[in-house]
C-alpha cells in the first residue's frame, strides 16, 4: 500500500490540464473542424411514430443548386448494425438498424439525408423530399407493448420483448419463507435527457487513404468498430478522432452519425459535417430508460435482508442500442451493495415506438435505487429499526465475496460513509419538524454502489504509451476519453507522479484510433481505474528503462535509483544523480537503445465497486409542494482520490443531475402521437445554478483499492443513484407521503399531500 500523503502530484487538488484552453476558447470540438470543400449533412426525420415508406421522391431536392447528395434507404449499405455494439458484447446484441430505414419506428427516425454546400441549402433540400407514408399502429408504453396483439415494433421480437435478462443467486422461495416481513411495491421512473452543453456532432472525411471522423464521442474505438462494420471497411481504414468533448454522461457512449456522415462523404468525395440541433439532440438521440420497477423484499425481525425479487420493465424505445446491457446492469446493482443471500432479477427490455433509450450516468442504477432504497426505509420503520442501522447491517464489507468475481472485496467504505454522513447531517440530533406554519422539515438518506467497469462480464483493458522527449518532458498517449470529467488531468497526474515530473512536463494526447493505443471507451466509471493502470504501467516501464540506463551511467545499482524532480537519483547516495535531459543525451552515444518508449497494457483482474451514502435535510411547503434542499451531504468511497477537487466536482454534479431526475426532468412523449413534446430548454427544465442548494457537502471516505492505480477506483456514476430516493425518503419523513413515481414535481407532491390529509 502506497502512502498517498507522501505523494507529490497524485492525491492533490490540481486544476484541469486543459482548463486554460477551455477557458480561453482555444479548445477545439468536433463541430469546430472546417475542412476544405466541406459539405453539411442534414437528416430527414419521420413525423410518424410507426410508418412504412410507400414512395420517396428525391428528384426536386437533387435539382436544388448546391445539393451534392440525397440518400435514402435505397442507397445505404444493406448491413444491419447496432450503434452500441461493444466489440460484440453481449454476443447476441440485436443488430436492428440500417443507416437509413424504410420503416419509421419513432417520431424522429432517420429516413433520408442530404449533403449540401451550406446548412441552409441542406435544410431547404429536406423540405423538397416527398415521402408518402403508410401509417401503422404504434405503441408507446412498454406494458402495453408486451400484451398479445400489440403493434409489432420489430419482426422477430415476440411481444416486443427485446431482451429478458435473468439474474439469480441463492433460493428466492426459501428466502421469503425465512422472512418475518415481506414488502412488495411498484415504482415508476421516467426518461431523463443528458443535456450536454455540446450537441452530438461529427465531421467525416473519406479519401483514398480511408475514412477519418472527428467525433463527439465517449468511445472512439467502439465508434470505429461500429462505423467500420456499418460501412464494410477494415479497421485500419477508419480513423476516429475524439477532440474535446462538451459532456457525455452516457449520451455519447454509442456511435451516432459517424456511419451516415462517412457514407455521405464516401458518396460525394467531400468532407461532411453533421451537427444536431438542440431539438434533434433532445428528441432523436437517447434518454435514460423509463419504466416500472417492481420489488418484493423480505427481512428478518432484526432487519437482516433475506430475499429480494426485482422485476424491471424498461422502455427501450425503437431500437436496441445498449438497452439489453443496461437492463442487465440494473439487475446487477443490488448485489454490489447489499449482502443478498437470495436474489432474483427479471429484466424485461421492451421495444416501443418512442425515442430509443440508452446509457445515462448510472446505467440502470438510479431506477432500481429509487425503488429499493425506499423499501429499505419502509421496512426499517415497520421493524422499528433506525434507517442508517438497517443499511449498516446489510451493506457489503471488505472480505465479503464479490458475487460477480467470486473473490473478496478488497476496499469498501460504505460503513464509514454511512457513519460520516449521519454525523454531518445530524441524523441522531434532528432539528424540529416544523420550520414555519406551512413548512415542514424532513430528513432522508439512501446509499448506492456502482461496479467499476463491466468485468467479469467482458474483458476490460486499456493501454498507454509514453514518448520521452530530449529535454526529459513526456508525451502521454491514451485511447481513453476525457469528456469534461477530468480524465486527462488524472492520467497526467499518474504519469507525472510515477516519473517524478511536474504536471506541466506531461502533454497528453487522447483518443485517436490511428495514433493512440487501445481503450474500450469512457463508460462504467472505469477510466480512472482501467486506463489509469495502463498509464501507470507505461510510466513504470519508462522509469525502469531510465533507471537501467542511469545505473550504467552512474555506476550504481538500479534498485537504488528513484525518479524525482526530473532526475534519476540514488536513494543511498544523493550525490549520485542525473537529470533526465542529461541522461537522454548520454544515452544517444552510450546506449544500444538510445530512445525510450514506455508502454502499458492493463487488464482488469477483478471488480471493485465505488460506494456512496447520501443524506438530505429538506423543507417542504405543504401549500405548494415546493421543496427546498436545506443541506445535502454526500460521502463517497472512490479509493484514493487522484484529484480530490475533481472527485468533489463529480459528486456535486451528481447531486445536480440527481436532483433534476428527482424533481423535474422528464422527456414527455405525447400519448397519441409518440412525439417528444418538450425538446427544448424552455419546456425541458434542468436545475439552474441559481436554484442549486448552496449547502452541498461532498466528503471523501478514505479507502485504498489494491488493484487500482495508487489505490484508486471508479467515481463518476454512483453519485446520482441515491439522490432521488434520499429526497423521496425525506419527503416521507416530513409529510408522511410516499411518492413512488418520478419526477417528484411540486404538483405531484402537493396532490399527494392533499390526498393524504383527506
Ligand atoms: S452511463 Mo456510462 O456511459 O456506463
Amino acid at each position: 500500500m502506497i502512502n498517498v500523503s507522501d505523494l507529490k502530484t497524485v492525491g492533490k487538488r490540481m486544476p484541469k490540464v486543459e482548463g486554460m484552453a477551455k477557458a480561453k476558447g482555444e479548445a477545439i470540438y468536433a463541430v469546430d473542424y472546417d475542412l476544405p470543400g466541406m459539405l453539411y449533412g442534414k437528416i430527414l426525420r419521420s413525423p410518424y411514430a410507426h410508418a412504412k415508406v410507400v414512395s420517396m421522391d428525391t428528384s426536386a431536392a437533387e435539382k436544388l443548386s448546391g445539393v451534392r447528395a440525397v440518400i435514402t434507404f435505397k442507397d445505404v449499405p444493406k448491413i444491419l448494425f447496432n450503434p452500441s455494439n461493444r466489440y460484440n458484447f453481449p454476443p447476441n446484441i440485436p443488430q436492428d438498424q440500417y443507416i437509413l430505414s424504410e420503416k419509421a419506428r419513432f417520431v424522429g427516425d432517420e429516413m433520408a439525408a442530404v449533403a449540401a454546400e451550406s446548412e441552409e441549402i441542406a435544410e431547404e433540400a429536406l423540405k423538397l423530399i416527398k415521402v408518402e407514408y403508410e401509417e401503422l399502429p404504434a405503441v408507446f408504453d412498454p406494458e402495453e407493448a408486451m400484451k398479445p396483439g400489440a403493434p409489432k415494433v420489430h419482426e422477430g421480437a415476440e411481444n416486443n420483448v427485446l431482451a429478458l435478462v435473468p439474474i439469480e443467486q441463492g433460493d428466492i422461495e426459501k428466502g421469503f419463507k425465512e422472512a418475518d416481513l415481506i414488502l412488495e411495491d411498484e415504482f415508476r421512473v421516467t426518461k431523463q435527457h443528458h443535456v450536454c452543453i455540446e450537441p452530438h456532432a461529427c465531421v467525416a472525411s473519406y479519401t483514398s487513404e480511408g475514412l477519418t471522423v472527428w467525433s463527439s464521442t465517449q468511445c472512439p474505438f467502439q465508434t470505429r468498430y461500429v462505423t467500420a462494420k456499418a460501412l464494410s471497411l477494415p479497421d485500419n481504414k477508419v480513423r476516429i478522432i475524439k477532440p474535446f468533448v462538451g459532456g457525455g454522461f452516457g449520451g455519447k457512449d454509442e456511435a451516432f452519425h459517424e456511419p451516415l456522415a462517412g457514407f455521405l462523404s464516401l458518396k460525394t468525395g467531400r468532407p461532411v459535417k453533421i451537427e444536431l440541433t438542440r431539438e434533434e439532440d433532445f428528441n432523436a438521440t437517447r434518454t435514460r430508460h423509463s419504466g416500472v420497477v417492481r420489488v418484493k423484499i423480505g427481512f428478518k425481525k432484526d432487519g437482516t435482508i433475506v430475499a429480494l425479487h426485482m422485476r424491471n420493465i424498461f422502455n427501450a424505445g425503437a431500437y436496441s442500442a445498449a438497452s439489453p446491457r443496461i437492463t442487465r446492469a440494473s439487475g446487477s446493482r443490488p448485489i454490489g451493495l447489499y449482502r443478498l443471500p437470495n436474489y432474483k432479477y427479471e429484466g424485461y427490455c421492451i421495444y416501443t415506438n418512442v425515442i430509443p433509450a440508452g446509457a445515462y450516468r448510472g446505467y440502470g442504477n438510479p431506477q432500481q435505487g429509487f425503488a429499493t432504497e425506499q423499501l429499505f426505509d419502509i421496512a426499517a420503520e415497520k421493524l422499528g429499526i433506525d434507517k442508517v442501522e438497517m443499511r449498516l447491517k446489510n451493506a457489503v464489507r471488505v472480505g465479503d465475496i464479490n458475487p460477480l468475481t467470486k473473490s473478496p472485496f478488497q476496499s469498501c467504505g460504505i460503513q464509514d460513509a454511512l457513519k460520516k454522513g449521519a454525523e454531518k447531517i445530524g441524523w441522531h440530533n434532528k432539528k424540529p419538524k416544523a420550520i414555519s406554519k406551512t413548512k415542514l422539515r424532513g430528513y432522508g438518506m439512501a446509499i448506492g454502489a456502482h461496479w467499476t467497469s463491466i468485468t467479469p462480464l467482458a474483458s476490460e483493458y486499456s493501454c498507454a504509451t509514453i514518448n520521452l522527449n530530449t529535454d526529459g518532458t513526456i508525451n502521454l498517449m491514451i485511447g481513453a476519453s476525457d469528456l469534461g470529467q477530468g480524465l486527462d488531468t488524472v492520467m497526467s497526474q499518474i504519469a507525472a507522479e510515477e516519473l517524478g515530473l511536474p504536471l506541466s512536463d506531461v502533454s497528453i494526447y487522447p483518443g485517436d484510433t490511428a495514433v493512440t493505443p487501445w481503450d474500450g471507451g469512457a463508460y462504467s466509471s472505469k477510466s480512472t481505474h482501467v486506463a489509469g493502470n495502463g498509464v501507470w504501467l507505461a510510466a513504470k516501464d519508462l522509469r525502469n528503462k531510465l533507471t537501467k540506463e542511469a545505473a550504467r551511467m552512474l555506476n550504481v545499482k538500479q534498485e537504488d535509483l528513484v525518479c524525482r524532480d526530473r532526475k534519476v537519483v540514488s536513494k543511498v547516495d544523493s550525490s549520485k544523480s542525473v537529470s533526465f535531459a542529461d541522461l537522454i543525451s548520454w544515452m544517444k552515444n552510450n546506449s544500444p537503445e538510445p530512445y525510450s518508449i514506455g508502454r502499458g497494457i492493463f487488464k482488469m483482474p477483478t471488480n471493485c465497486p465505488t460506494y456512496i451514502a447520501n443524506f438530505v435535510e429538506l423543507g417542504i411547503d405543504t401549500e405548494t409542494g415546493e421543496i427546498d434542499v436545506l443541506k445535502y451531504v454526500a460521502c463517497q468511497d472512490v479509493g484514493t482520490a487522484i484529484n480530490p477537487m475533481q472527485v468533489e466536482g463529480q459528486m456535486e454534479g451528481s447531486v445536480h443531475q440527481g436532483m433534476g431526475y428527482a424533481l423535474m426532468e422528464d422527456i414527455i412523449v405525447d400519448k397519441e402521437t409518440g412525439e417528444v413534446l418538450n425538446a427544448n430548454f424552455v419546456d425541458y427544465k434542468i436545475i439552474p445554478a441559481k436554484d442549486m442548494p448552496r449547502n452541498i457537502e461532498a466528503e471523501l471516505i478514505p479507502t485504498y483499492e489494491p488493484t487500482g492505480p495508487f489505490g484508486a477506483k471508479g467515481c463518476s456514476e454512483v453519485g446520482l443513484t441515491p439522490v432521488a430516493p434520499s429526497i423521496a425518503n425525506a419527503i416521507y419523513d416530513a409529510t408522511g407521503v410516499r411518492i413512488k413515481e418520478l419526477p417528484m414535481t411540486k404538483e405531484r407532491i402537493f396532490t399527494a399531500i392533499r390526498q393524504h390529509k383527506t
